[in-house]
């Protein structure tokens, strides 16, 4: 199978950050054919899957995917928790002395400066490397271009903009955040193909099934903080937290900021510990940048998704979609409030994906973000 060479909107929405998905890239990878160098596309959909597989752990650091390839032999490396070594440096360990003359494959433009850790530039021209490929520029002030720079002048050759799309895709967030200093906002929401996301009387409980309910649960380990409204709060009482079988989350501080928009939350609510907050929406997107937060989950009700969506804030659109007919107009809408008084003053997005999600769909739509062009 071509993986490589599909378009990359395509694959990332088909098969965003899947088990299934990486699975077949490894297959293709780990198995070369005698010293055969693998093409960069086919090594950089290795350091994608790689860097899918620490999505939820990095922030506030970017999730990054490394490869170094040599003699038909690949060392994977993937970004360590806050404070641990870099992809890079992670996967130039795994390589030791096959480092030298290899190629080194990142997802990111490696550091070159010096943070928690050292700059990777300087391991990747210790080690030896022969030449560099990057899937995109890190738009981190303290990098944007610096590191392709000192791998130049240091006599390394170095390619960027390989699956550049792919990459622009999975680090989205991270992205939007170095640009902008605001977290990416992903506003979800479970409705029936009506577009109601609760009965009349607000029950809601449980429009999707158990495959939907999992995922989402993998949406908030994927984000930093998750938000609510004091309606929700006080209809559902819901939790916040990230219950997931497999791998995540391993500890507490796993968990993302729970944030309710409320002047006061009751001491014995279920998402506390929470931040109250009621003040303007985008000081409160500045505020969680300046935290470090990347991504925020918006998980509703309708007033809240109103007023995220009015304001122009959110970024990507997950819906859940059951199959289940309320059968009037009288349920809770989507979005609760006075919408465009015409079709020509409709809102626009861009369709990102469709999948079966279990008995439901889930539908994803992106707003085109003036932050994407500025990178
Ligand atoms: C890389 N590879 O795997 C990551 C990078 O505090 P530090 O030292 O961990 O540095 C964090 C910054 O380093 C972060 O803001 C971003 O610019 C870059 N992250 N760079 O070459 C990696 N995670
Ligand atoms: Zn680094």
């Amino acid at each position: 199978m071509k993986r490589a060479s599909r378009s990359g909107v395509a694959a990332a929405a088909e098969g965003r950050d899947s088990p299934r998905s990486d699975a077949m890239v490894s297959d293709t990878v780990k198995r070369p054919r005698g010293n055969e160098q693998p093409s960069d596309e086919v090594l950089m959909e290795l350091a994608i899957s790689a860097a899918a597989g620490v999505r939820a752990t990095t922030a506030p650091n970017p999730w990054v995917g490394c490869v170094v390839s040599k003699d038909g032999q690949q060392f994977v490396g993937a970004t360590s928790r806050p404070g641990g070594p870099h992809a890079e440096i992670v996967a130039l360990g795994k390589a030791g002395s096959a480092a030298r003359g290899s190629t080194l494959v990142t997802t990111l433009e490696p550091c070159a400066h010096r943070g928690r850790t050292g700059p990777c530039t300087d391991a990747i021209v210790d080690a030896g490397v022969g030449r560099v490929v990057v899937g995109i520029r890190d738009p981190d002030a303290a990098v944007d271009g610096a590191g392709v720079k000192a791998l130049g002048d240091a006599g390394i050759p170095v390619t960027v903009g390989v699956l550049e799309s792919r990459v622009a895709e999975q680090l989205r967030a991270y992205r939007k955040h170095r640009i902008t200093g605001r977290p990416y906002v992903v506003l979800k929401l479970a409705a029936t193909l009506d577009g109601r996301i609760a009965a009349p009387d607000g029950s809601s409980r449980w429009i999707t099934g158990p495959a939907a309910r999992e995922e989402v649960h993998r949406l908030r380990a994927e984000s930093d903080a998750v938000l609510v409204g004091a309606g929700t709060v006080a209809r559902d009482d819901p939790a916040l937290t990230v219950r997931l079988h497999d791998e995540l989350p391993s500890g507490p501080s796993d968990q993302p900021l729970r944030v309710v928009l409320t002047k006061h939350l009751a001491r014995d609510a279920r998402a506390q510990p929470a931040i109250a907050y009621s003040g303007p929406l985008d000081d409160l997107l500045d505020e969680l940048g300046g935290m470090g937060i990347l991504q925020l989950l918006v998980e509703g009700g309708a007033r809240v998704a109103y007023s995220f969506h009015h304001a122009g804030l959110v970024d990507r659109y997950v819906i859940y979609i059951a199959p289940v007919l309320l059968g009037g107009s009288d349920g809770i809408p989507l979005l609760e409030g006075s919408g465009a008084p015409s079709m020509s003053q409709a809102w626009r997005g861009q369709w990102r994906s469709v999948t079966r999600v279990g008995d439901d769909l889930r539908v994803e739509m992106d707003a085109l973000g003036a932050w994407e062009g500025l990178a």
